[in-house]
């Protein structure tokens, strides 16, 4: 294993907790804002139904604020696309059984806790991660190893802003994310492919980069479940099973964790698995990628090295020899 690189973090990057509107204020900002303009933007938040964790907010609380520095120029995948074609193994391999199964997962009551190499341990309710910072709206590629790409409007912030709740001590090099796990909920648990819980972590300085996102929301609407309700991970320079969906458990370790499909093939998926056009699954090219939405018949786009986000992320593995750590 090579050195830790240190992330480097400029001050400009870094938003002083005292300066950060609270979640209420910035929602009624964006409520002024949005009849100011006469756009029709927010949703009475009945229509948020039941299990809105914030249905007393005005407005809509997954209307993220646009974040155009982490925001690609791609045209949005379509939003039944982004819900309906997916994987998420504990509903089954098939891409549509997201859609048809994971409607029983209970996402109410939900919390997740941060452990580990950290000094303060602590559970967060969603309620809590939602009021910790306002969120925003990130439009980013996904890139899934299967070589097909989306591109998806995210509702959150950044990863770092909760870890850093928990003050994480100098032994922490890596993060572990681990997801839900429903019995009875979850019927393709009985598949037995993956160990569960589906475990996926990074190492600390990926986990801090501002570009990590932590998940509530899509399209301006709470996640739906097929993309990992209430709260998942995303990190858009890596093929798209580094991103676990449905977290219960982030725990910081010395140690990098064994991830879930460095288990099931390590000679097929590596820890890092940052998007690679030079370097090819054992079994097929990583050179080009089907854009989901584009139709069967458009032409595969070329894919790009770290999923076009080098110039964000490229200095995370100077010196590092990326055929090697894949
Ligand atoms: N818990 C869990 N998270 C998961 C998966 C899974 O099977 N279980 N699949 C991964 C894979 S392979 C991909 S491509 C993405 C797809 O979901 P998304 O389109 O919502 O990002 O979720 C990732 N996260
Ligand atoms: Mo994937």
């Amino acid at each position: 294993m090579s050195r830790i690189h240190i992330p480097r973090i400029d001050a400009s990057q870094i938003t002083p907790e005292h300066i950060w509107v609270s979640r209420r204020e910035w929602l009624r900002q964006a409520g002024l804002g949005a009849l100011a303009l006469g756009a029709g933007g927010l949703l009475p938040s009945a229509a948020l139904g039941a299990d809105s964790p914030v249905g007393s907010a005005p407005g809509n609380p997954y209307a993220g604020r646009p974040n155009p520095r982490y925001t690609v120029n791609d045209k949005p995948t379509p939003e039944k696309d982004v819900s309906s074609y997916n994987n998420f193994y504990e509903f089954g391999t098939g891409k549509r059984d997201p859609y048809d199964h994971a409607g029983k997962m209970q996402t109410q009551p939900w919390s997740v806790s941060v452990e580990g190499e950290v000094a303060k341990p602590r559970r967060f309710d969603i309620d809590d991660l939602l009021r910790l910072a306002p969120l925003e709206e990130r439009v980013y590629r996904m890139r899934c190893v299967e070589a097909w790409s989306m591109v998806i409007p995210w509702e959150g912030y950044s990863l770092s802003t909760l870890l850093k709740q928990a003050e994480p001590t100098s032994r922490a090099k890596y993060v572990e994310f681990v997801t839900a796990v429903q019995p009875g909920n979850m019927p393709g648990l009985d598949e037995r492919i993956i160990d569960w819980p589906y475990i996926e972590g990074l190492r600390i300085d990926e986990a801090m980069h501002p570009l990590t996102l932590l998940v509530f929301g899509v399209y301006g609407k709470r996640l739906p479940n097929p993309n990992g309700a209430p709260v998942r991970v995303s990190i858009p320079w890596k093929y798209g099973f580094k991103s676990g969906k449905s977290l219960v458990k982030i725990r910081l370790t010395e140690k990098m964790p064994l991830t879930s499909w460095v288990k099931i093939a390590p000679g097929e998926y590596g820890f890092y698995a940052n998007v690679n056009p030079d370097v090819p699954h054992p079994r097929w090219s990583q050179a080009t990628e089907r854009r989901i939405g584009d139709g069967l018949f458009a032409p595969r786009v070329k894919t790009l090295m770290f999923n076009g986000y080098a110039d964000q992320v490229a200095s995370l593995y100077s010196g590092m020899d990326l055929r090697r750590y894949y």
